[in-house]
């Protein structure tokens, strides 16, 4: 491919075969010619941070090479999330899977559409911790993303997922 970007998306569930949503899901978002897989994060186990009560999440993050735009690969994440049944319904609430953009290479925006980097991911665990063991050189906002990761508040609620 010509003309690529590299981009890091952030997937979570915690409703259903949460696993197996995931393995799938990671197919499909690669399955389109023009993304390319180029990294896969451990699938790690994490509490639920915000919104109501609900069950522990799987999370993992990816890296993809493409030549979509980042408004493409957003209308690709949320087909690959409708699949899968995602019903928005309660603001950070259980859900079958999310597909979050973290990075688009070093394109930066404020839309509230399409925010990049993600807003959240400077302060989650759930994304920063799956990330730096699948990149350990990675950065964001100029911060090693390793670093990010051990200051997060979530970071305790957080295990490699062992299987089930
Ligand atoms: N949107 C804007 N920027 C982006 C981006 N970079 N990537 C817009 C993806 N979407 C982006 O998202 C709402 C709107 O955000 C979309 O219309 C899109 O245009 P959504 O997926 O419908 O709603 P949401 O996920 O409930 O809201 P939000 O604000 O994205 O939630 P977060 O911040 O993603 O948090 N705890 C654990 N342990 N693990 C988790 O995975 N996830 C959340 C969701 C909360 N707590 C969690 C986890
Ligand atoms: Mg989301």
């Amino acid at each position: 491919m010509t003309g690529t970007v590299r981009s890091v998306l952030a997937l979570g569930s915690n409703l259903g075969a949460s696993n197996d949503t995931l393995v799938l899901a990671v197919a499909d978002l690669v399955e389109p010619h023009r993304v390319r897989l180029h990294a896969v994060s451990p699938v790690v186990r994490t509490k639920p941070v915000g919104g109501p009560e609900q069950p522990d999440y799987l999370n993992m993050v990816i890296e993809v090479e493409t030549d979509l735009g980042p408004y493409e690969l957003l209308a690709l994440c949320q087909a690959v999330e409708e699949k899968y049944h995602r019903k928005r319904t309660v603001r950070w609430g259980p859900r079958t899977l999310d597909i979050d953009i973290i990075t688009y290479g070093s394109w930066t925006s404020d839309d509230v559409t399409l925010t990049i980097p993600h807003p959240r991911a400077a302060v989650r665990a759930f994304v920063l911790q799956p990330w730096a063991w699948m990149d350990s050189g990675a950065r964001l906002n100029g911060r090693p993303v390793a670093e990010l990761a051990a200051e997060a508040e979530d970071l305790a609620g957080l295990v490699p997922f062992e299987g089930v």
